[in-house]
């Protein structure tokens, strides 16, 4: 198999020029997996799975057996749809890879996670630039099995759809809460803090250094504070916000954010590095091997 995706344009985004794949919603080729790549999910797959015991929020362990994904085989998406489609009336849908951002939260709006249908090659097991399937797959989709985080993904595309029609600025502020949140969140539980974000669990190195290292900042997480924090996407992040529950994080999505776009736009971005005497620190970073410049 080994086909590689089309790639059919580049948009220059805050990440850069990003390649920004057909919109098109494709069928999972999965009778055309090679043993390779069955094999690249298996031993991510197992790799993640230990290193998530004690790490990852019982939440994301607990949707994760309910999904019964398993190592063997890189799974088909229909038959997650099958359990999904149940228990919060998500389904996923396949594509090229990253989408044009109206897209992408058009189909949050709408109950679809777009999952990219390939997976990284075998030399690109620890790091690759755009989600692949194990990423979505294994990183994204569990969560999408709780209904109040599933509430959460739906509320966050239905602003995104909105934001896109306010402006730049208002995006940048609602991609700033996805990245501090879907993708590289922490948890506050009894027994400690914990990792829900997407780009953590698909990441061996990160859901070491996210919870163990003295070098990020851990600090409660508070809306405003999040949509104005510029953050990392080379390196592992600077800051890390934590919330105490999902329902948090819906209860932060149900006021009309028009006026917190406004406000927000009178007020400075906040460098990923930096602590406030306003914050609820957990952790304050030591900063050891952060980069001077770069955030975005
Ligand atoms: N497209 N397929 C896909 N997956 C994403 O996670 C994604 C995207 N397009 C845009 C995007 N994420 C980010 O810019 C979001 O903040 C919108
Ligand atoms: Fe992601």
């Amino acid at each position: 198999m080994n086909a590689t995706p089309k790639r059919v344009e580049h948009q220059l985004t805050d990440k850069g020029y990003v390649p920004v794949y057909t919109t098109a919603v494709v069928e999972q080729p999965w009778a055309d997996y090679s043993a390779t790549d069955h094999e690249v999910w298996a031993t991510l797959f197992e790799r993640q799975q230990r290193v998530l015991v004690g790490r990852a929020s019982d939440e994301f362990l607990a949707c994760q057996r309910a999904m019964q994904m398993t190592p063997d085989r890189i799974p088909k998406f229909d038959e997650l749809n099958q359990v999904l489609r149940k228990a919060t009336g998500w389904e996923l849908i396949g594509v090229e890879g990253l989408l044009p951002e109206l897209d992408f939260f058009d189909h949050l709006a709408n109950r679809r996670f777009p999952v990219t249908w390939w997976i990284r090659k075998p030399e690109q097991l620890d790091y690759l630039a755009e989600p692949d399937l194990f990423h979505d797959l294994f990183g994204h989709v569990p969560l999408l099995m709780n209904p109040v985080f599933a509430d959460y993904m739906a509320a966050y595309g239905r602003g995104g759809v909105k934001a896109h029609g306010i402006g730049q600025d208002a995006l940048v502020n609602l991609t700033r809460l996805y990245w501090y949140t879907v993708e590289f969140g922490l948890i506050k539980q009894a027994d400690g803090l914990r990792i829900y974000g997407s780009g953590i669990v698909s990441s061996k190195g990160e859901s070491i250094h996210c919870l163990e290292s003295d070098a990020p900042n851990r600090i409660g997480f508070d809306l405003e504070r999040v949509m104005r924090t510029r953050y990392r996407i080379d390196s592992y992040q600077k800051t890390y916000f934590v919330i105490d529950s999902y329902e948090q994080l819906m209860e932060a999505t149900t006021p009309d954010f028009t006026p917190i776009y406004a406000k927000l736009a009178k007020q400075d971005s906040i460098p990923a590095g930096n602590v406030l005497d306003t914050d609820t620190v957990f952790n304050r970073g030591t900063g050891e091997g952060w980069l001077a410049d770069g955030d975005v």
